[in-house]
């Protein structure tokens, strides 16, 4: 008998609606952090294509190396893990999937979900193994300033207006002692994509931590929030702080900026298959 060939490619096999569905299920966990792992989701998808250098045209979410040691390993990966673990389980049930997508769409969940813009993502990254990881030291190192992160943006092929936006993600989440050093949340709701890193970046007086710690900033008045020296950069440089002051007074402008500069982040690098499909999902109710 003649053994019929499925041609099918692996990415055509899944139900991508399904997998946002099944991401969106896994963000709330109130015993998590702020009670969502919607922020780490969004720092792994920024990790696994941050590594795009347009020179070499290497690194990027393709081939999700930031799995494998060493680049699971590198300094500013500590915690990454975490992300991965959670949402292992779907790489399980949607066995076609491949790791790139599934980290690229959890970012794009999580910016949706926690009340962010739509962002359009397409499939068909196929992973790569250990070999193909990228050189530690392609991600921002938070301690350094504004010709450093531009350094860093300009190698991935992000023009300012673009940083600018793309830092707004720094309305998620926290930093964590045991992963980055550096320690506390940015605002006081964590886990809602508002324009407001850019709100308390200006409207606060940032004055240096009194720890043992490395050098970051908490507000003066309460003492609750913090920014890196990196972010601090953005209201310091004057062409980062135009778009900071846009994005502070025009929530609108700052969602269609980010929601275009990171469908780019997750795209950089990829050679997606011709055929495959732009997707905009709906928000879940
Ligand atoms: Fe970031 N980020 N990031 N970041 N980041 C950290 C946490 C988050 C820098 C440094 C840090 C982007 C750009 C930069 C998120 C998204 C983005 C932490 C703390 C450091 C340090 C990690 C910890 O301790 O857990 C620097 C430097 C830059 C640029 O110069 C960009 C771009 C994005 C996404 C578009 C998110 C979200 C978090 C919170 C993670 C969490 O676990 O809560």
């Amino acid at each position: 008998y003649s053994k019929q060939q499925d041609e099918t490619p692996a990415w055509k096999k899944v139900n991508y609606q399904n997998v946002y569905k099944d991401i969106a299920d896994l963000l709330e966990d109130e015993n998590y952090d702020d009670g969502s792992y919607g922020p780490v989701f969004v720092r792994l998808a920024w990790h696994a294509s941050g590594t795009y250098d347009k020179k070499t045209h290497t690194g990027g979410s393709g081939g999700a190396t930031i799995r494998h040691a060493p680049e699971s390993e590198h300094g500013a990966n500590a915690g990454l893990d975490v992300a991965r673990r959670r949402l292992e389980p779907l790489k399980q049930k949607y066995r076609n999937i491949s790791y790139g997508d599934l980290y690229t769409l959890a970012g794009v969940v999580a910016v949706q979900e926690l009340g962010g813009p739509t962002v359009q993502w397409r499939p068909g990254r196929s992973d790569l193994q250990a070999d193909a990881c990228t050189p530690d030291g392609r991600l921002p190192d938070a301690a350094q300033g504004a010709d450093h992160v531009r350094d860093i943006f300009y190698r991935m092929g992000f023009d300012d207006r673009e940083i600018a936006a793309l830092v707004g993600a720094h309305a998620l989440g926290r930093c964590h002692t045991y992963r980055s050093g550096f320690d506390g949340p940015w605002n006081a709701s964590p886990t809602a994509f508002t324009n407001f890193f850019y709100t308390e970046l200006l409207n606060n007086t940032w004055v240096p931590k009194k720890w043992d710690g490395p050098k970051q900033f908490v507000d003066k008045q309460s003492g609750a929030f913090m920014m890196l020296p990196a972010d601090m950069a953005f209201k310091t440089d004057p062409r980062f702080r135009t778009y900071i002051e846009l994005y502070a007074r025009d929530q609108d402008t700052f969602f269609n900026d980010f929601s275009a500069a990171f469908a780019k982040l997750l795209e950089l690098g990829v050679k997606f298959p011709e055929d495959a499909p732009t997707y905009r999902f709906k928000p879940l109710d």
